[in-house]
């Protein structure tokens, strides 16, 4: 048996339920590699998962290690692992099964065993050291719980990184692309396929807005609006690509879907994307989008938000709404493609790490 220090989540962060430990981690089994972890990024899905008190079965429970935009070199694997060898570095994404229906038409993020695969509760695979006297830990939060210096990872949830990094330096720098960088980007890109004739709209400018402004400037967006309420991070977006933005804090008499309009042609944005989940911005964004525009649920809203809209007028004006998660991306062609376009300058997303 391994043993690592981890961030153990017993309960809510809030109530103190955040514990670095020392457990146990077991040797990885088939189509597992054990992964010695260089950096983590923490995403806004740790928190979520592991702020709900009690847990929340079957997406939430406790005992577990989170952390899911890890990044490392490779220790051992287990059976049949082809994807990486002892030595290699890696970056680490979402799991998915790579065998049922929505897998089968490359669509991964929306795979049908993707709660059970990076949420869910049959995946428990550190065991503590005995002085603690729980039994378990659950692990593979999103196929690698990366909040431990070492892990056991699902060979999906791999990018081998061989190929891609220098250094160290490189590897821990980009740990972050196999979430959050990739939700904000991929959904701009491979979810909306934004083209340079889109006016785009972006609510919340925290690292996942920030990564969808690179993306739509990537794509060379005629009009790329960002809103949020904090001037930093509206400056950081007019730097990284936005023709516009909207302070929500300073909207004088003006309401939120006015002030958007305004600036997008007076008629709203093709394509608006909230990162928030707040739902006075679902609302204001769904309401904001012009004839034929499409609006895009990036931001995780509350559990048990219900949003309403009018039916009949949706259906006139021919808008569409649709959910996407991790940037509709399959990591291992859609890292390379951001460490690309970052080497090219076309995607300083080292600029956005402040705000995430
Ligand atoms: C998550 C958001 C909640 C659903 C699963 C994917 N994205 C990033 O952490
Ligand atoms: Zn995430």
């Amino acid at each position: 048996m391994n043993s690592a220090r981890a961030i153990v989540c017993h309960d809510t962060h809030a109530n103190g339920g955040w514990k670095m430990e020392d457990v146990g981690v077991r040797k990885p089994g088939d189509g597992e590699l054990l992964v010695e972890m260089v950096a983590s990024g923490v995403c806004h899905t740790d928190a979520l998962i592991g702020g709900i008190p009690g847990g929340a079965a079957p997406i939430a429970f406790y005992p577990r290690v989170l952390g899911h935009e890890g990044s490392g070199y490779v220790k051992e694997v287990g059976a049949g692992v082809t994807v990486a060898k002892p030595g290699d570095p890696v970056l680490l994404s979402f799991a998915f099964c790579n065998k049922c229906a929505i897998c089968k038409t490359g669509h991964y993020s929306n795979c049908n065993d993707f709660n059970d695969l990076n949420f869910g509760g049959p995946y428990r695979d550190f065991q503590l050291a005995s002085k603690s006297g729980e039994p378990e830990i659950g692990g593979q939060f999103f196929g690698q719980s990366s909040f431990a210096n070492l892990s056991i990872v699902r060979e999906c949830s791999v990018v081998n990184a061989k190929e891609l990094v220098h250094d160290k330096k490189e590897l821990q720098l980009f740990a972050p692309l196999g979430c959050g960088i990739q939700t904000g980007s991929g959904t701009v890109i491979n979810a909306a396929k934004a083209t340079p004739n889109d006016v785009i709209l972006i609510m919340g400018l925290g690292g996942v807005g920030l990564s969808a402004v690179m993306g739509a400037k990537v794509q060379g967006c005629r009009t790329i609006i960002g809103v949020d309420r904090v001037a930093s991070r509206l400056k950081l977006a007019t730097e990284l690509g936005a023709t516009h933005v909207v302070d929500g804090s300073n909207l004088g008499d003006k309401s939120l879907v006015e002030a958007i309009r305004e600036v997008a042609d007076g008629i709203g944005p093709t394509i608006a994307i909230d990162t928030t989940g707040a739902p006075p911005l679902i609302k204001a964004g769904i309401e904001s989008i012009r004839n034929k525009g499409r609006y895009i649920q990036v931001g995780s809203a509350p559990f048990d938000f219900q949003c309403e809209f009018n039916m009949f007028n949706f259906m006139v004006a021919g808008k569409s709404v649709q959910g996407a998660i991790e940037g509709e991306a399959y990591p291992v062609e859609f890292v390379p493609k951001m460490i690309k376009w970052y080497r090219e300058g076309r995607f300083p997303f080292e600029q956005a790490l402040k705000e995430m």
